[in-house]
């Protein structure tokens, strides 16, 4: 049975005094999802059922914080989300035609796989495909390397997926595999310097739970011994950090940690494979959505620490090539400009493997469609992911 959202709202609220920000703040356990998202001032989107809508703007109303209703008929938003606008065709006898790929709609984890396994055969000397590990459900987990083969290589890793209702995260990272693969000779210096390391989806259970039966997962699917509440926030579970603030013990709550630092199959798989190759990855990228941010480490803590300028730096190059394709972004460390949280995929890549650029990219959008963002928009989001990408490295490339 798919879970049904009708009657469900996503309200933006607008705490502009510290007050009212502990007034939302106080709601972060009882409403659906609460998604802070750093604009010119902090607002916060607020997921609804309809037993809570009531309730809440009652609260909001009498403490004099302001809101707008985003989505008014969230199961509406889901239906609609999804339908193949078809503009862009594929060409016949490319990867994506023969495997069902496009950039006109969001695709199966099983689509993805197969034209990473096209890339990966017909593209033999620059793509080489890796299973890294298997998901809890036994889904294989698929990396590709995407290199001109040489010495002494540099490598990026890129990854997506890490949650599963964040669709437009998969989607543009496999826009930017197609891209480096099919249009290589455009980005032979990259190539030829650095092997990218690409996984789409890093929580494929999820990604498939939240295509099929509940629309707004955002966990893995693992059990969860002695609860009836399934799955683990893969961006609590890493192991630096692991288990401070913004990580719940509640397997119940969509924020939960998990029994132990990598109880993770997927955050384990990632773990070994980055580890074998930690001396030579100068940068980790992981993309998530939403609120258009450039975020890096500290993510659990507001802390100031050395290297911050320059990670600073590194997050403009990156914002101004989005922006060169449409996107306004935000720059600053996760727990300064979002929230503190701790066991994300970022401050693992720096703190427990030594990589020193480490960013979790919130994709568009701001709140309009937040995390139900219409497959139409892919193709205006993947350009401002690969046009960033594109941008951080090669501002690597210049120090080399
Ligand atoms: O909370 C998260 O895991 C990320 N935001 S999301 O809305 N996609 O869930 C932000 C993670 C930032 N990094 C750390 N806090 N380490
Ligand atoms: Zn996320």
């Amino acid at each position: 049975m798919r879970k049904d959202y009708s009657g469900y709202q996503v309200i933006k609220t607008f705490p502009d005094t510290d007050e009212k920000m502990k007034i939302v703040e106080s709601l972060e356990e009882s409403v659906e999802s609460w998604t802070p998202v750093s604009g010119r001032m902090t607002t916060v989107d607020l997921m609804l059922s309809p037993k809570q809508i009531h309730l809440v703007k009652s609260l909001l109303d009498c403490s004099g914080v302001k809101y707008s209703t985003t989505t008014a008929d969230l199961q509406r938003a889901i239906e609609v989300e999804n339908i193949d606008t078809g503009r862009e065709r594929e060409s016949r006898g490319s990867c994506a035609y023969t495997s069902g790929m496009s950039w006109t709609q969001y695709h199966s984890y099983d689509t993805i796989t197969k034209f990473m396994s096209c890339l990966s055969s017909s593209y033999g000397r620059l793509v080489t495909m890796f299973t890294i590990g298997y998901s809890s459900e036994g889904r294989a987990l698929k990396v590709l390397k995407v290199g001109i083969p040489g010495d002494k290589k540099k490598a990026i890793w890129i990854d997506g997926g890490i949650h599963a209702r964040e669709w437009i995260s998969p989607a543009s990272v496999t826009f930017i595999l197609r891209e480096l693969v099919e249009r290589s000779e455009s980005y032979s210096s990259i190539l030829r310097n650095y092997d990218i390391y690409i996984m789409p989806s890093m929580n494929p259970d999820g990604y498939e739970y939240s295509r099929n039966y509940d629309r707004m997962w955002r966990k893995t699917r693992s059990k969860n011994p002695g609860s009836t509440c399934v799955g683990t926030d893969p961006n609590r579970n890493w192991g630096y950090k692991w288990g401070g603030k913004g990580a719940s013990t509640n397997p119940c709550t969509e924020t939960y940690r998990g029994p132990y630092a990598f109880s993770e199959p997927e955050t384990r798989a990632v773990r070994d494979f980055i580890l074998t190759r930690r001396y030579d990855i100068d940068m980790y990228l992981t993309f998530h959505s939403y609120g258009q941010m450039f975020l890096h480490p500290w993510g659990y803590e507001r802390v100031d620490f050395y290297g911050e300028a320059e990670l600073e730096r590194m997050g403009r190059v990156g914002a101004s090539g989005a922006r060169s394709m449409g996107g306004g972004y935000r720059v600053g460390s996760a727990a300064k400009i979002l929230y503190p949280a701790s066991g994300g995929s970022d401050d693992w890549a720096k703190g427990g493997a030594g990589i020193k650029y480490s960013y979790t990219i919130e994709l568009p959008d701001t709140g309009k469609y937040g995390f139900i963002l219409p497959a139409s928009q892919i193709i205006k989001v993947g350009p401002q992911a690969l046009s960033a990408t594109t941008a951080m490295i090669q501002d690597l490339l210049a120090r080399i």
